[in-house]
């Protein structure tokens, strides 16, 4: 075969080398919010343990008619009690520590958010009005 052409399939090979190596690459997670008004909820996630370093959390809300939001809160231990508004079934997001959140996505909506995140216990919730008891909670764990 000609030169160049044994030049490019060597580049290709190369760069197929490069594209595979996992270190230092950012992680994304998918999260998939579901459900309305009256119904079963849901968060859903591709990943629930990623190694620690930049996280970007894609968040898609596949409910028919109903806002969902996703925040990020880390624990100090994996079973805290989560301490609610009461009254106003919602989460008490004061009392706790957040990563950082996408707000308010619509119906068939996504939003992304990334933060940098050491090892340790989190949870993610949606904490608009009852959704966090109707179940819109994920553990989520980031290891060294
Ligand atoms: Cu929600």
């Amino acid at each position: 075969m000609p030169i160049s052409m044994k030049r490019s399939l060597w580049l290709g090979a190369a760069m197929l080398a490069v594209s595979s190596l996992p270190a230092f690459a950012d992680t994304t997670v998918n999260v998939d919010l579901t459900g309305d008004a009256g119904d079963k909820m849901g968060m859903m996630l591709d990943h629930d343990s990623v190694p620690a370093g930049k996280i970007t959390f894609v968040v898609k809300n596949d409910a028919m008619a109903t806002n969902h939001e996703m925040v990020v809160i880390k624990l100090k231990n994996k079973n805290d009690e989560i301490p609610m508004m009461k009254g106003k079934h919602r989460v008490d997001e004061d009392k706790l520590k957040s990563m950082g959140e996408v707000e308010d996505v619509e119906p068939g909506k996504s939003g992304e958010m990334s933060a940098d995140l050491k090892a340790g216990d989190y949870l993610l919730l949606c904490n608009l009005k009852g959704h966090f008891e109707a179940g819109m909670t994920s553990h989520f764990t980031v290891t060294k």
